[in-house]
C-alpha cells in the first residue's frame, strides 16, 4: 500500500462464525430475530438484494461482516417517504448508498432516454411497485442522490459513503443522458460525507475500522471527500502532490475543457497516478485521493470465497439478473482495453487481476454441489475473459494501454493456465458444459489458437461472441478499438478450426450504433461489411452516453479524442434510427 497508515486492512477475509442465518437482515424486524439492539452498517441499494458476487453490494455486505461487522440492507425502498428507513434505528458506524449494479439512469432509461419496461434487477424484472407513475418507480433515478436525501433526514449525524458504478463513474463534473446537462459530482450534489470510487472492498473495510478506533476519515485511498475552501486550503498544503482540474464552472463555460479533463482523468487512472486531485464543484470542492491498489490474487480469492449463498433474498422473489449470474463465476478483473464507449478504466482499472486456478475450481465444485445446479458453468469470465492470467512483463508501466493500436510486446498471456482451467472445470463431477460468456478480445484470441480452438469445440454456448463494433477505421479509432482486419483474420482462422473440428463455427458480433464521429454512411458501411463477411449480428447496441466515458465527453463536445478537432455527432432521435435502420438489416431474419 503506498500512502502508510492509508489502509491497514490485510486479508485473509475470516468467515464470520456468527453466520447462523444465510442472508445478512434486510429488514429491523430480521435483525430483531437476531437478537440485535444495534448494529454497525446499513447499506441501502437500488436493486433487489441478491447475495453473489457479481453484485457489488453483496461483496461489501460481506467483506464487512467477515470483520465481525453487524451490517443491515435495504434494498429497494419506498422512495417517496421516510419509513423504510425510519424501520431502522441509525446504524453505529455508518450508512452506505449505492445506485446498484448499473447506473440508476441506465437501468431505468434506454440509450435513447426512453423509459425502460423490464429491470433485469428488480422482482420478476417489473420496475413498477405497483401503478406506473415516478414515485412507484423501484429505483428512482439517480438513486445516490434520493437515498442520500432520505438517509440524511432519517439519520441527521450518521456517516454516508456513497459506492458502487453510479457514485464511481459520476465522482467528478459528468454527462447526464437522461437529463442532457453537465453536472457537479454526485458527493457534492448528495451532500454525503465520503465516496468509494473503484473496487471497494480495501477502502470500505478501512472506513469501518477507522470509524471502530475514531481516527479522522481524511485520506483513504480509494475514496473522494466533500470539502469547503477553507478544509481544501488547509489539504493543499498537507498533501504531497496535488492537481487541480478544471472546475465546473469552468467546464460549463467552455466544454471542450470537458474532453481535456475526462482524458487526463483516464491518463491518470491508467498511470496509477499516486496525486491528490482537486476539482471545484461550486458550493464544495471534490477531492480524490490515491486509487486503491489491486487485489492480489491471494484476496481476490478471499473476497470470492466467502459464504455467499448465490441466491436473491427470499423476500425479494424472481430477481432475472440473479438468475443469469447464479452460476457464473469471475475469474478476472480489471481491463487492460481501454474502450472510449466503455467506463471499466475509470472504474476497475487498467491492472489485470487474476484469481487463482485452484479457488476458482473450488468455486465452481461448491456450485455442482448444490440439488439444483443444471450443469452448466454459464461463465468463467469477468470484463474481459482472456485477459486471465495475462500480466504485463514489465514493471511500473505507465501507458497501460495494452491493447492499442495493437497488442502491446509486454503483455504476456497464459494459454495453457486457461486451457488447465478449461479442463481442471470441465472434470468436476456434475458439471457438463463449462462456458465462456463474457466479451473475448479478438487480437488476443488469434495469439491463443489452441485455447480458440477448445473454445469453439466445447466452451462457447453455440456461438462465440466477440465485439468488433465497427468496421470504418476512422470509427474504430476514436472507439480505440483494435482494426477491421482483426474481424477478418480471426474469422478466417475460426472457419479453418470450425473445418478441422468438422463442425461450423458460429461467430455473433456485437456492433454499436451511432457512436461519436459515426455518420450514416458509416452505419451503411458497416452493414455491407458484415455482410460481406457473412456475418449476422445477434444484437446491437445503440451508444449510450453514460457517466465517466471518453465517448460520452465527445458526444458532448463534438470533438475528436486524439486531434481535438470537430466530428460529426448523432443526438438526434431520427439521425440514430436512420443509423439503426441501416443495422438492422443485419439482425437475423427473425429478429427484424
Ligand atoms: C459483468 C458485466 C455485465 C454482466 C453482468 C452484470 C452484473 N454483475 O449483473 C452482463 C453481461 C449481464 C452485463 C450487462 C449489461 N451491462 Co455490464 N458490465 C459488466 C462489468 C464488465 C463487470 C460488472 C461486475 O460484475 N462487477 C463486479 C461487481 C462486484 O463490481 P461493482 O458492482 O463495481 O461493485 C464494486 C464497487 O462498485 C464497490 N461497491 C459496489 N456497491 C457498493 C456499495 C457501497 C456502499 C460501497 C461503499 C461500495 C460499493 O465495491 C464493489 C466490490 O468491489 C461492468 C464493468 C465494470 N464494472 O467496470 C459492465 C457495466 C456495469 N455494464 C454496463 C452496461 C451498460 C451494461 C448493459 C446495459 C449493456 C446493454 N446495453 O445491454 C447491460 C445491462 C444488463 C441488464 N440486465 O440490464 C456498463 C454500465 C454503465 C453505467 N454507467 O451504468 C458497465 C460499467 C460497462 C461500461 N460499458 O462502461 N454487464
Amino acid at each position: 500500500m503506498a500512502l502508510g497508515r492509508a489502509c491497514t486492512h490485510q486479508f485473509p477475509l475470516n468467515h464470520n462464525p456468527r453466520a447462523r442465518f444465510d442472508f445478512p437482515p434486510q429488514s429491523w424486524e430480521e435483525c430483531r430475530k437476531r437478537g440485535w439492539r444495534s448494529y454497525d452498517v446499513l447499506l441501502v441499494t437500488g436493486d433487489a438484494y441478491v447475495d453473489h458476487p457479481s453484485f457489488g453490494v453483496a461483496i461489501i455486505a460481506r467483506a464487512l461482516e467477515a470483520d465481525g461487522l453487524k451490517v443491515a440492507i435495504l434494498a429497494q425502498p419506498r422512495h417517496d417517504r421516510l419509513d423504510d428507513f425510519r424501520q431502522f434505528p441509525a446504524p453505529r458506524l455508518f450508512c452506505g448508498i449505492t445506485g446498484g449494479n448499473l447506473d440508476s439512469i441506465v437501468a431505468n432509461y434506454s440509450a435513447g432516454g426512453k423509459v425502460r419496461d423490464k429491470d433485469a434487477y428488480s422482482p420478476d424484472g417489473n420496475p413498477w411497485r405497483g401503478e406506473r407513475d415516478r414515485k412507484n418507480r423501484r429505483r428512482p433515478d439517480r438513486a445516490c442522490l434520493v437515498y442520500s436525501h432520505l438517509a440524511r433526514a432519517v439519520f441527521p449525524t450518521t456517516l454516508l459513503v456513497l459506492g458502487g458504478i453510479e457514485a464511481s463513474l459520476r465522482r467528478f463534473v459528468h454527462y447526464d443522458y437522461q437529463q442532457a446537462i453537465l453536472r457537479a459530482s454526485i458527493l457534492c450534489d448528495a451532500k454525503a460525507d465520503l465516496l468509494v470510487y473503484g473496487m471497494g472492498e480495501r477502502a470500505t473495510r478501512e472506513i469501518a475500522s477507522r470509524l471502530r478506533e475514531h481516527l479522522p476519515l481524511t485520506g483513504v485511498v480509494g475514496t473522494c471527500e466533500r470539502l469547503t475552501e477553507a478544509e481544501k486550503e488547509r489539504r493543499a498544503e498537507a498533501a504531497d502532490g496535488l492537481l487541480a482540474l478544471a472546475s465546473f464552472a469552468a467546464i460549463t463555460a467552455r466544454p471542450r475543457l470537458f474532453l481535456e479533463t475526462e482524458l487526463t482523468i483516464d491518463r491518470l487512472a491508467r498511470q496509477d497516478d499516486r496525486r491528490v486531485l482537486l476539482q471545484n464543484q461550486g458550493s464544495h470542492w471534490l477531492l480524490q485521493n490515491p486509487a486503491a491498489a489491486p487485489l492480489s490474487t491471494r484476496e481476490f480469492d478471499a473476497i470470492y470465497a466467502l459464504p455467499y449463498t448465490r441466491r436473491a433474498h427470499p423476500a425479494a422473489g424472481d430477481i432475472p439478473a440473479a438468475r443469469m449470474i447464479a452460476d457464473s463465476v469471475t475469474i478476472v478483473r480489471g481491463c487492460a482495453g481501454g474502450c472510449s464507449f466503455c467506463a471499466i478504466t475509470r472504474h476497475q482499472g487498467a491492472v489485470i487481476q487474476s484469481r487463482s486456478r485452484v479457488a476458482i475450481v473450488a468455486e465452481c465444485a461448491k456450485i455442482a454441489g448444490r440439488a439444483d445446479f443444471n450443469g452448466t458453468i454459464s461463465d468463467l469470465g469477468g470484463p474481459t475473459a482472456n485477459l486471465y492470467a495475462s500480466r504485463c512483463a514489465i514493471r511500473g508501466c505507465r501507458r497501460r494501454d495494452c491493447l492499442y493500436p495493437q497488442v502491446c510486446k509486454n503483455l504476456e498471456t497464459d494459454e495453457d493456465e486457461f486451457l488447465q482451467l478449461l479442463r481442471d472445470v470441465s472434470a468436476i463431477s456434475g458439471v457438463r458444459h463449462v462456458f465462456i460468456s463474457s466479451g473475448l478480445r479478438m487480437e488476443l484470441l488469434r495469439k491463443t489458437p489452441r485455447l480458440l480452438r477448445q473454445i469453439l469445440d466445447k466452451h462457447c454456448p453455440g456461438v462465440l461472441k466477440i465485439a468488433p463494433e465497427h468496421s470504418s477505421e476512422r470509427v474504430l479509432r476514436l472507439m480505440h478499438k483494435e482494426k477491421h482486419e482483426e474481424l477478418r483474420q480471426l474469422l478466417d482462422l475460426c472457419r479453418k478450426i470450425g473445418r478441422d473440428l468438422g463442425k461450423p463455427a458460429w461467430l455473433s458480433p456485437y456492433v454499436l450504433s451511432a457512436h461519436p464521429g459515426a455518420t450514416e454512411e458509416d452505419a451503411r458501411i458497416l452493414a455491407r461489411d458484415m455482410k460481406k463477411l457473412g456475418l449476422t449480428v445477434a444484437a446491437f447496441q445503440d451508444f449510450t452516453p453514460t457517466p465517466g466515458t471518453i465517448a460520452t465527453a465527445m458526444y458532448v463536445t463534438g470533438l475528436d479524442r486524439d486531434s481535438g478537432q470537430a466530428i460529426p455527432v448523432a443526438r438526434g432521435a431520427a439521425e440514430r434510427m436512420r443509423q439503426r435502420k441501416m443495422l438492422e438489416a443485419l439482425l437475423p431474419k427473425k429478429g427484424r
